[in-house]
């Protein structure tokens, strides 16, 4: 991959959520330079609700995306996987706009909104978090507004979409919210 020394990227969007959810997927749909991946080849067995697939990301992926008005975002996928999760806390900077992709097509997909919620309010400030749940038009999981009051018991007016990893503009769109939303972090933090 070229990277080129000083290239100046002014926001860092960060994929969290659970293995398998779509966060390498989405890192490879926007990217606009190639994609420097972690991927490690996984002997996971396919389980009732994950998805069986051949590798599973054990650091962080990197790309990049300009986005129409010309801004440059890094696309930072982390692991899904609990034993990785030190390499997820790293990813956590500071200053970084957070997505959490989440399963649309589970029966706990409400619980689990809950638990990651929980487990990101330790390791970041979900005024930074997006929520963006994937394969709703699957069934078998919670309505998309059925998501809110549970986004709203951590914090009011969490931004919440459905979104597909594997579309481009379905991932513009999420990251366009995680950059906004991050904006308006800063000017209430500047109030
Ligand atoms: N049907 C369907 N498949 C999807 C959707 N989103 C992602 N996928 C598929 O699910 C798989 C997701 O794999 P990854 O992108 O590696 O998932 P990940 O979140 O990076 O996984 P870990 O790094 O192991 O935590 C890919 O095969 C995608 O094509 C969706 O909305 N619908
Ligand atoms: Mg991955």
């Amino acid at each position: 991959m070229d990277l080129v020394i000083g290239h100046p990227v002014i926001t860092q969007v960060v994929f969290v959520g659970p293995y398998g959810v779509g966060k390498t997927t989405a890192v490879r749909t926007l990217s606009d330079v190639p994609v420097l991946t972690t991927e490690s080849s996984t002997s996971m067995q396919q389980s009732r609700q994950v998805p069986l697939k051949p590798t599973t990301t054990v650091g962080i992926d990197y790309g990049e995306w300009t986005d129409p008005q010309g801004r440059r975002h890094a696309l930072i996928g982390t692991p899904g996987q609990t034993r990785f999760s030190a390499m997820r806390r790293t990813a956590l900077v500071a200053d970084a706009a957070v997505v959490l992709w989440l399963y649309g097509n589970r029966g706990d997909g409400l619980t689990d909104a809950d638990q990651w919620l929980t487990r990101l309010s330790f390791e970041t400030e979900l005024s930074r978090v997006v929520v963006a749940v994937t394969r709703i038009e699957l069934g078998g999981g919670p309505e998309l507004a059925e998501y809110r009051p549970i986004l709203d018991n951590h914090l009011a007016d969490i931004p919440l979409l459905a979104a597909d990893p594997r579309g481009r503009l379905h991932v513009a769109r999420v990251v366009d919210a995680a950059r906004t939303n991050l904006e308006k972090e800063g000017v209430r933090r500047d109030r």
